[in-house]
């Protein structure tokens, strides 16, 4: 039987999260034997707003390193750096072109992200990147005609209007393009900020405090976990609208430990939370060191290079063959009918 496709991407605006992990990576990890899976690096989507471009080439390495570290099998699933796949950006002008402004100003994200540039930088500046990504992110999906595309909770709205455009072009022109379905994990699919628990971890926040990053330093990690922000009621128990610290720390370690959240709250029936702490600081710090061990010996070697030509390859052919499809279902190739 064949197997489903599945796509999916993380930007390379920083370093990759505990929040990248659970909402993303551990995921990818478990369904890669079950799914055909297209993985890639987003750095077109990287450079939304500005970035260094050393602090850029860091992070796409990065992000490699860590996706295979974290333990994506280049046999298994196709990875590769979105830049490399040129089709990204040309299905993006032609979605672009079968977009409403409209629609984009309704998105979340860009209403946030624009407004906190505003607010950081005290001018109207606000990159027109911000505005299109969701088509880029469309055209990343569509490219790949997968059924399913796992996202984090944020990132539900920009999938509803990646399947929008898709139905739209599909009426227009005819049969272009599968609609994909959202795949949502059950549990982790919002990670919290440990400084701000009514925020997302982040990996382009402003306090490190309020993220842990895959390559932290440890002692960094214990640090961090111990001065997140909880409440005063020292009961562990999940109720992410009154609890939210608690909670976050109770879904990462449901998460880390593969259990429900109430098998979580049962260990913990009784316990403070010094105890709470302590021991999701042991799962985070446990599940890092193995990462960090396997990144080290995977970021010294050439195996990197190697398993992105290798992915390339293969994501080219599938990308190749969509785009000549679009170009000439839009009537860009004069001499097809
Ligand atoms: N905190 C999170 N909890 C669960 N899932 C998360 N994801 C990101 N943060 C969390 C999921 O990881 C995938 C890649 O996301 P992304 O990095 O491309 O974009 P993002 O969602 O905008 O993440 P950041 O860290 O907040 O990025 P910046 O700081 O650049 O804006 C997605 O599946 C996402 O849902």
């Amino acid at each position: 039987m064949e197997k489903k496709r599945m796509v999916s991407g993380i930007t390379s605006t920083g370093k990759l999260t505990l929040g990248n992990y659970i909402g993303a990576l551990k995921n990818f990890v478990k369904l890669q034997d079950e799914y055909e899976m297209f993985i890639f690096v987003a750095n077109l989507h990287g450079i939304t707003t500005p970035i260094e471009k050393e602090v850029l080439k860091n992070n796409i390495k990065q992000s490699i390193a860590l996706y295979f570290a974290c333990g994506l099998d280049p046999n298994k699933a196709t990875i590769f750096i979105q830049s490399d796949i040129s089709e990204h950006s040309e299905l993006a002008w032609i979605l672009t072109c079968n977009t409403n402004i409209g629609e984009l100003n309704r998105m979340t994200q860009f209403k946030d992200k624009s407004s906190k540039v505003k607010a950081n930088n005290g001018t109207e500046y606000i990159p027109s990147g911000l505005l299109m990504y969701p088509v880029l992110m469309a055209a990343d999906i569509l490219l790949y005609d997968p059924e399913l595309v796992p996202v984090g909770k944020d990132q539900k709205q920009h999938i509803e209007l990646a399947r929008s455009i898709g139905e739209r072009m599909n009426s227009k022109y005819g049969n272009m393009f599968v609609i994909p379905e959202e795949y949502t994990p059950k549990l982790g699919s919002k990670i919290l900020d440990l400084q701000d628990p009514t925020k997302k971890m982040s990996k382009s926040s402003s306090n490190p405090k309020s993220y842990i990053a895959l390559l932290d330093n440890i002692d960094e990690v214990k640090k961090k976990i111990k001065s997140a922000v909880t409440d005063s009621e020292n009961l562990i128990k999940y109720d992410l609208e009154n609890k939210p610290g608690v909670s976050n720390l109770i879904t990462i370690y449901s998460c880390l430990k593969n259990i429900s959240i109430e098998q979580t709250e049962q260990h913990f029936l009784g316990k403070d939370y010094g105890i709470l702490k302590e021991e999701v600081s042991n799962e985070v710090v446990n599940l890092l060191m193995t990462i960090q061990k396997k990144y080290e010996e995977i970021i010294n070697s050439n195996m990197i290079d190697e398993y992105l030509e290798k992915g390339a390859k293969k994501a080219k052919i599938v990308a190749s063959k969509k785009i000549n499809k679009v170009k000439n279902l839009v009537g860009l190739n004069y001499k097809r009918k």
